[in-house]
């Protein structure tokens, strides 16, 4: 019995090239769908080109094609999804639910792995207004897999480094400020901070191990879990300078959320849980990933920053 095949649905996404690369990397007969949707993206189609060169299998179908989602869910034995939840970009969780449909009627599934990677979303009932759409969103996909016993793993991998290390936190930019930084309150509150591709290599690495079966995966590896002090700390370090630091409180940060559009209000409200609340590490975890798979050099963050000097 050879490794297990991998179908990944978004796999030209910002997460999804990585998985992409890591069931390669990792020796899996891998599968990217080839959405009709595609049109005229040129980036897309070259990226899948691209995997087919590295000897991924591509799969033509499309999210308005039943049929060609369960023929594609047919031949393989795990099937992958990364659906951007960000407000600026494109944001479709909800789509899933016609995949979840497929995997249920195709019924060979071993595991599925929903568009996650992020808080978990089973945690973030009290999430404020408007950004709660998107944990709304995902606990609506979590039943429709539930209800239909697909056996699942749910992947929480906290923050991405590009959209939260290579910019300090700060809000509106993916680069480090050059001069002063603003703090979320007194900027001690702890967060996780994942290199994009040592998430696709968790993920990856679960999708045939019976110890996350129907359980979530949570990636919080020790090295990892930081304060936005300590971003900065690593930063003047590699740069030999010290940034201004404004400090700004709840109440400041909140107050002018209601004038912004309706995708900037929704990482207000997830910058708030994350470095107010301190969501990602106010609870204890079971299956946690760098336990799990000790084996993974996952990369620090000082490591990380260094592309950005
Ligand atoms: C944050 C963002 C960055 C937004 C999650 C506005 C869902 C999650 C840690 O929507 O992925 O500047 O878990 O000005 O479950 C957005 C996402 C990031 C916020 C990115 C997020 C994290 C959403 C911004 C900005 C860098």
């Amino acid at each position: 019995m050879g490794k297990c095949r991998v179908l990944i649905v978004g796999g030209t996404g910002y997460i999804g090239k990585r998985i992409v690369k890591a069931s390669l990397d990792q020796g899996h007969p891998t599968y990217v769908i080839q959405r009709r949707e595609i049109g005229l993206d040129i980036d897309k189609l070259q990226t899948l080109l691209e995997f087919k060169k590295q000897g991924a299998r591509l799969v033509q179908a499309s999210f308005d094609d039943h049929q060609s989602l369960v023929d594609a869910v047919k031949m393989v034995d795990v099937v992958i999804c990364t659906m951007s939840g960000v407000h600026f970009r494109s944001h479709n969780i909800l789509l899933q639910l016609k995949l979840v449909e497929a995997i249920k009627e195709a019924g060979n599934v071993k595991r599925f792995l929903p568009s996650e990677f992020g808080m978990d979303p089973g945690r973030m009932e009290n999430a404020m207004e408007p950004g709660r759409v998107t944990f709304d969103e995902k606990m609506e996909v979590r039943k429709a897999i539930e209800e239909a016993n697909i056996p699942y793993t749910y992947v929480v991998a906290n923050c991405f480094a590009g959209y939260f290390v290579g910019n300090l936190s700060q809000m509106d930019s993916l680069i480090p400020p050059t001069e002063k930084v603003r703090f979320y309150g007194d900027g001690n509150v702890k967060g996780v901070f994942m290199d994009e591709y040592d998430i696709a290599t968790y993920a990856i690495k679960t999708i045939d191990d019976p110890r996350t079966l129907n359980k979530t995966l949570y990636v919080r590896p020790p090295g990892n879990i930081l304060s936005q002090r300590e971003l900065v700390e690593i930063w003047e370090k590699l740069t030999g300078k010290k940034l201004e630091k404004i400090y700004v409180s709840a109440q400041e940060f909140l107050a002018p959320i209601k004038s912004l559009d309706f995708a900037s209000q929704v990482g207000v409200g997830h910058f708030y849980h994350i470095f107010y609340e301190g969501c990602l590490t106010n609870f204890e975890v079971k299956e946690e990933a760098s336990k799990l798979y000790p084996e993974v050099d996952y990369k620090r963050m000082d490591e990380y920053l260094k592309l950005y000097v």
